[in-house]
């Protein structure tokens, strides 16, 4: 098999990279290791940024999220019993937020790419990438249900790990070119999804003598919530019942809030961490998306980088099939790496500001609460926030 761009993992990345690239008129084939089901069905992201939804629309896959999406033009912050609202329209010259989720997005790729992309090909685990130095990298590949696990070869021009946190893209480049800079978090994400209408309109952020608390949403009628609980918990040790008291605990206002309880129809952990691998190419390899950097997700950041990424490296390779230069490729890793850095930095500060750390001191917890208050009283703080949130340029 041969193509320009041999693209491995279908996640957001993935799939939207075929997507830019065919209409770009660039051929491409996708490897995944898992199958349709699997992708579509992975509960993960819910946030869009503008730049995301604006890139999405352009790419020609935006119907039915304009149809089905929730715009928001805010989220709220709760400590110490009290509301705050911060207003994104009013404090950004106009920009808001899509939630339509992440396996939304993924359905509607993969659609429009089996009926007018390149091949994609489930079931196929890319097992090494070689010669990403060279002009004509190439990816291994075994295909489920291949007599004997026969291997395949995929010869490419270009290489793109999209392959997530824990993908084999990234092995290929070499140890001694490679920094990676890491941080864990000795907390974890509850996370349920539930069968009653979200009991707020709005993503509420909650701060918690208890711990960090999440409420968002999948559509009208399903809400998805999130509990900090230590790291390393099994979520089959916590009961429905126990669930909706601690989440009624945590969201607990002096105004009387009601927090509506449902049937309970998934429950997960998501550990946290920090994660920047550097550079993110090599050769003719380039990482994209979780293949090169986690964030924790209190900042909604995760798809809308990996999406940041793709669009980078798509308009770089369209620029050098049009000119001949390869400058913006050979730019790739710093142009990502500058937003990539900024996205840490919001996820970070936005984590420390709302979970309760197992160690932290009394004057940690002041600090903690300080900051808070400060982000209520301060439009300039408050500013700070909603434009992190919202979303940095893609320019
Ligand atoms: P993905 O989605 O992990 O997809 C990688 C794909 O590669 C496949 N794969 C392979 N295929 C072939 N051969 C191999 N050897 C392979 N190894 C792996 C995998 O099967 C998979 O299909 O990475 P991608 O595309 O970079 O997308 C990243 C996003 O999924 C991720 O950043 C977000 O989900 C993070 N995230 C959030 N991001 C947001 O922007 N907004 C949010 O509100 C948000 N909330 C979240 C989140 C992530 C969460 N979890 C579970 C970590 C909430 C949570 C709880
Ligand atoms: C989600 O809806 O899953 C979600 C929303 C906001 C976040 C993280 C996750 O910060």
């Amino acid at each position: 098999m041969r193509t320009t761009v041999g693209i491995i993992g279908a996640g957001p990345a993935g799939l939207l990279l075929a997507r830019l690239l065919h209409r770009a008129g660039i051929d491409s084939v996708v490897l995944e290791s898992r199958d349709r089901a699997y992708v579509e069905q992975r509960q993960r992201a819910g946030v869009l940024e503008q730049g995301t939804v604006d890139v999405l629309r352009a790419a020609g896959a935006g119907e039915r999220m304009d149809r089905e999406g929730l715009r928001h033009d805010g989220i709220e912050l709760r400590f110490a019993r009290r509301r705050h609202r911060v207003d994104f329209p009013a404090l950004t010259g106009g920009r808001s937020v899509m939630v339509y989720a992440q396996t939304e997005v993924c359905k509607d790729l993969i659609a429009l790419q089996l009926k007018e992309g390149g091949p994609l090909l489930f079931g196929a685990e890319a097992l090494a990438v070689e010669g990403a130095g060279t002009d004509s990298p190439r990816v291994r590949f075994r295909r489920e249900g291949r007599a004997g696990g026969e291997e395949d070869v995929l010869e490419c021009e270009y290489v793109v790990g999209c392959d997530g946190s824990w993908g084999v893209a990234r092995r290929a480049i070499p140890e001694e070119l490679t920094r990676v800079f890491e941080r864990t978090y000795p907390f974890g994400w509850l996370g349920i999804l539930a069968d009653v209408p979200p009991s707020h309109d709005e993503l509420v952020y909650a701060r918690h003598d208890r711990g960090f608390a999440l409420l968002s949403m999948r559509s009208p009628v399903v809400s998805r919530l999130y509990l900090q609980v230590p790291e390393g918990t099994d979520a089959g040790t916590w009961s429905d019942v126990e669930i909706w008291d601690e989440l009624e605990r945590r969201f607990e206002t002096a105004d009387g809030w009601r927090l509506e309880r449902g049937p309970i129809t998934s429950k997960s952990v998501t550990p946290m961490r920090s994660h920047v691998h550097e550079p993110m190419r090599h050769g003719r390899l380039f990482l994209a998306g979780d293949a090169a950097h986690i964030v924790p997700p209190t900042g909604a950041k995760g798809l809308n980088l990996a999406v940041g990424d793709v669009v980078t490296f798509a308009r770089a390779l369209a620029h050098r099939k049009r000119t001949g230069s390869g400058d913006l490729l050979d730019s790739y890793s710093e142009t990502c790496l500058r937003r990539v850095w900024q996205a840490e930095r919001f996820s970070y500060e936005m984590t420390t500001m709302l979970h309760r750390s197992p160690d932290a001191t009394p004057f940690e917890d002041r600090i903690q609460l300080a900051g808070l208050e400060r982000l209520v009283s301060s439009r300039a703080a408050e500013q700070d926030l909603a434009e992190a949130y919202t979303g940095f340029s893609l320019e």
